[in-house]
């Protein structure tokens, strides 16, 4: 067991993800008394969960890094153009250790809540070990992807098998050699997993509710010549990462979909798909615009699965349809189609066939039970606001954030609420972070809030809270934002609609990251405008 946090801290810092031990880096470096505190037992945050055969990252690992240091950037080697969770979480570590981070980490230690004293300005934070800890400053730095959603299916906890969420994978593996194995869900982590479990598994059965767009990743070995060259200019490289609506180097193409004639849209498309990734959704600007322009790139993705596909059936069952390409988030894939064509995998569709309930045999769904040893739940977070509001936090006078948030979740910036003063949020609800690669969005959450600590500090001020007022404008921006694309019309965890009962707000900020951080530098700039410093 880890040794207890300290009683008092002017910085606690919740969760020892990408964003947790870049906070502990910095802020420690800026002499503050700093701790933090993590669930599990080890760092890397979701990168320690999710540990599910094939579990992968989709943004490729020359971006997916941090810049915060060069001597790091250049003795880090990564092997594969999108790392794999081994990999990410090998670096996680490593970083750890070449930052001596572990001595000012408490692992096995879960915060529970966390009470706001007005009078003190400081936080208590309660853990599930009973300790009570105070702050002036708390970063909530627990993920945007973090709480592992199980279905809501009657009769789960009556499986006799072996049952397992994706992002909650036991450390030790699961032994699918010869078993019945089920997958319920086919985003991002299903259509991961489920080529690896089929080559293990003595059969597999998919149980898919909606199709997702789906392209090529291409995944391959990272070219030593291409990452050596990379690390000869990574800063030059990083900044403009720190400028693109993506946080990445995808170039927004700006010819529209609707001038291109049938055999250029082909041809464009098709450059895209032998390149793979997820850059095809900038093949032409009005794509997450305009209905018509989006279908065009629907259409030629469900052309790809009729040729992957051999069975024309399947092929049909695993074409999306009605809700436009890329919102919801498009999964990058490597050999799901071809599983499909191995005659141990079945393909359910339960936009047909229901599933009814989990029996102690398997997965009955209106037209037959599904006899099964393991079943694999590959559906989802409750994102953005689930690590957030599992906590139970209270502000000034005792208010609820989950009172607060209750009609969906309100911030400045994405990085505070008016009534929590000198609490901070990394990816949180209202940022570009889910939507960018995110590690570039935690860079720049993690340095604008800790230089806004470090101006309190040096100003002999005790607090910082977002004005309402400022807080009502960034709410309006980002739903504007969002009006003005595609995104809202899909029914995805972006807007909480995969959590029964959660309010359908679309969470993100799509302004870019680019735009983002301007934004943050002029209300930097203009003495933390929005902000009310005492
Ligand atoms: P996602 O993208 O939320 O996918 C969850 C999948 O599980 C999706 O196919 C869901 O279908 C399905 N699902 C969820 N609940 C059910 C029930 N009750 N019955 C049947 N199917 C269900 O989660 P991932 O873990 O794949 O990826 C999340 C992100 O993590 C990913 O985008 C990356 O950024 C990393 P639905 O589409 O809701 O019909």
């Amino acid at each position: 067991m880890s040794a207890r946090p300290p009683g008092e801290l002017e910085v606690l810092i919740v969760g020892a993800g990408f964003a947790g031990l870049y906070a502990l880096y910095r802020l420690r470096r800026m002499g503050c008394a700093v701790h933090l505190v993590e669930a599990a037992d080890g760092v890397g945050g979701v990168w320690h969960w999710n540990r599910y055969p094939g579990a992968r990252c989709d943004i490729e690992s020359v971006d997916y890094c941090y810049s915060f240091s060069d001597e790091l950037v250049q003795e880090w080697d990564w092997t594969e153009r999108y790392p794999a969770q081994p990999e990410i979480l090998r670096y996680l570590n490593h970083v750890a250790d070449k930052f001596d981070l572990r001595r000012d980490i408490t692992f096995d230690t879960r915060v529970t809540g966390l009470e706001y004293d007005d009078a003190a300005a400081t936080w208590t934070a309660s853990t599930d070990r009973g300790d009570r800890v105070t702050a002036r400053y708390v970063v909530m730095a627990t993920g945007q992807l973090s709480v592992a959603k199980p279905p809501e299916i009657e009769g789960i906890e009556t499986f006799a098998g072996e049952s397992h969420h994706t992002g909650d994978w036991p450390r030790e593996g699961v032994d699918l050699a010869g078993k019945r194995v089920g997958v319920i869900g086919t985003g991002s982590s299903g259509v991961q997993t489920i080529p690896r479990i089929a080559e293990q598994a003595a059969h597999l059965t998919v149980f898919q509710r909606t199709p997702h767009y789906i392209v090529p990743a291409r995944n391959r070995p990272l070219d030593p010549a291409y990452a050596a060259d990379l690390k000869t200019r990574f800063e030059e490289y990083r900044e403009q990462a720190r400028n693109h609506p993506g946080g990445t180097h995808r170039v927004l193409r700006e010819e529209s979909a609707l001038d291109a004639t049938p055999e250029e849209l082909a041809e464009t498309f098709e450059s895209y798909w032998r390149k793979g990734g997820p850059d095809i959704q900038a093949a032409y600007r009005d794509i997450t615009r305009d209905r018509a322009a989006n279908e065009k790139a629907a259409e030629f993705v469900r052309g790809k699965i009729r040729e992957a596909v051999r069975d024309p059936r399947v092929a049909e069952r695993l074409c999306p349809t009605g809700y436009p390409f890329g919102t919801k988030r498009l999964v990058l894939e490597i050999g799901y189609f071809d599983a499909f064509n191995r005659d141990d995998v079945t393909l359910v569709d339960t936009l047909a066939a229901p599933i009814e309930r989990i029996t102690p045999e398997g997965v009955r769904t209106a037209e037959q039970l599904h006899e099964l040893d393991v079943l694999v739940f590959a559906t989802g977070f409750d994102a953005l606001t689930g690590a957030l509001l599992k906590i139970d936090i209270r502000g000034r006078d005792g208010m609820a954030l989950r009172e607060k948030w209750a009609a969906g979740p309100r911030t400045y910036l994405g990085l505070s609420t008016h009534g929590f003063p000198n609490l901070f949020f990394m990816a949180g609800p209202g940022s570009p972070s889910v939507l960018s690669n995110v590690v570039v969005s935690i860079e720049q959450h993690v340095e604008w809030v800790s230089d806004l600590i470090a101006h309190l500090r040096g100003n002999g001020l005790t607090r910082g809270e977002a004005v309402p007022e400022h807080e009502d404008a960034w709410v309006r921006h980002v739903n504007e934002v969002a009006e003005e694309t595609l995104y809202p019309v899909g029914n995805s965890w972006y807007l909480g609609a995969n959590v029964p009962g959660k309010p359908r707000v679309f969470m993100p900020y799509v302004g870019g990251v680019g735009r983002y951080r301007r934004i943050c530098d002029e209300v930097a700039a203009k003495g933390y405008e929005g902000f009310a410093l005492s």
